[in-house]
């Protein structure tokens, strides 16, 4: 089974330049995911990794040409990683059970490589933030083909076996995304809930045997430019409105239809969730939400609209059936 994914380099994505076979590494980044690379392999350990790439990237071509170079799987104190060399300078790396064969992952991960990572594609990761949608997202995909075409056991516990079907939440800054995902999971809501500041959060739910993953991303106007490339194979879509705040409908429509004129994402189920119901002044009638927000024109995919609030834990369950609902014209066999 897939552990957790691993990107490696000097700290400048925007200049890919360290030499790794330096001796300074003081600088260098490391992001990881779902665990703090530190917290899976020690700090020494790290450092042995990285003295075993080390040595597999002096005389490498890599330098010339920027074709990324899978190294061979290697077991270094107990930790199986299956790493390639993606730039001059940098690293993917992922962290596998002791007793996995590599090698099943080779075809999944060349593909995800040449996807995200070949020269002429990895002028599109300007920053950190991207690069961390991307490696989530290899993650999960990589961890769907282990359920789907490999047929290990559904990981995180899920019950029952299903396949895992990808739930992309965006919305305005404040329409409750977080506190959705986060009732839905835990059952809780605390109006003083201090988010965390991780730019993701990517929750795992599963209901009526449907394994759902959340991607609840965060919906501040420097970020929105990031919602397209999480979506990327997102199996539906839920949209979050502040029913309270009419003054940023306008706002919220306007996002909403960015995304929904993408060619890219035709076709996926959208649910709009009006939310904060229980505060008096929201607007409750779905016939003004439908028309505030020109739902009517939508006509390249199914979609729903609902009423809800996450405080009062009013329609939440509903919400879930509506996903599951879907999931069985996606997923008819589960
Ligand atoms: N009254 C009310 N407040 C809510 C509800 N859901 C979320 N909030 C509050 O709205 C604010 C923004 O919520 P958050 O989940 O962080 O929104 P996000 O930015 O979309 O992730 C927080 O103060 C929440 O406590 C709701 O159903 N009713
Ligand atoms: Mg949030």
């Amino acid at each position: 089974m897939l552990k957790d994914i691993f990107f490696i380099n000097n700290g400048n994505i925007g200049v890919l330049n360290v030499d790794l076979t330096q001796d300074n590494f003081s600088n260098m980044k490391i992001i990881s995911y779902p665990k703090k690379l530190s917290d899976i392999v020690k700090n020494k350990s790290i450092s042995d990794i990285i003295l075993n790439f080390r040595e597999k990237v002096s005389g490498l071509e890599v330098g010339k040409n920027r074709t990324p170079v899978l190294y061979s799987p290697l077991i270094t104190e107990g930790i199986n990683v299956y790493s390639c060399l993606i730039s001059p300078d940098a690293i993917i790396g992922l962290v596998l059970d002791k007793d996995d064969n590599p090698y099943d992952l080779k075809d999944v991960f060349e593909e995800q490589i040449n996807k995200y990572f070949l020269p002429e594609k990895q002028k599109i990761i300007i920053n950190y933030f991207q690069l961390e949608t991307l490696l989530i997202s290899i993650f999960i995909d990589i961890r769907r083909y282990y359920d789907e075409i490999l047929g290990y056991s559904p990981f995180l516990a899920f019950r029952d076996h299903g396949s895992i079907l990808k739930v992309f939440i965006f919305g305005l800054d404040e329409a409750g995304k977080t506190s959705y995902v986060r009732r839905i999971t835990t059952g809780e809501y605390d109006k003083n809930y201090y988010e965390p500041t991780r730019q993701f959060n990517i929750d795992h739910y599963t209901h009526n045997d449907y394994n759902f993953i959340f991607w609840d991303v965060p919906g501040q106007v420097r970020l929105r430019s990031k919602w397209l490339l999480g979506m990327q194979d997102s199996n539906m879509l839920i949209y979050m409105v502040d029913a309270a705040d009419e003054v940023r409908f306008e706002e919220s429509k306007k996002e909403l239809w960015n995304i929904l004129v993408r060619y890219q994402l035709e076709g996926v189920p959208l649910l709009i969730l009006a939310n904060k119901i229980d505060l008096p002044f929201a607007l409750t009638s779905e016939k003004e939400l439908i028309s505030h927000f020109n739902l009517n024109e939508i006509t390249n995919r199914t979609w729903d609209i609902m009423t809800i609030s996450v405080a009062d834990n009013i329609n939440i369950k509903k919400s879930l059936d509506w996903l599951s609902e879907k999931a069985s014209t996606i997923l008819p066999d589960v």
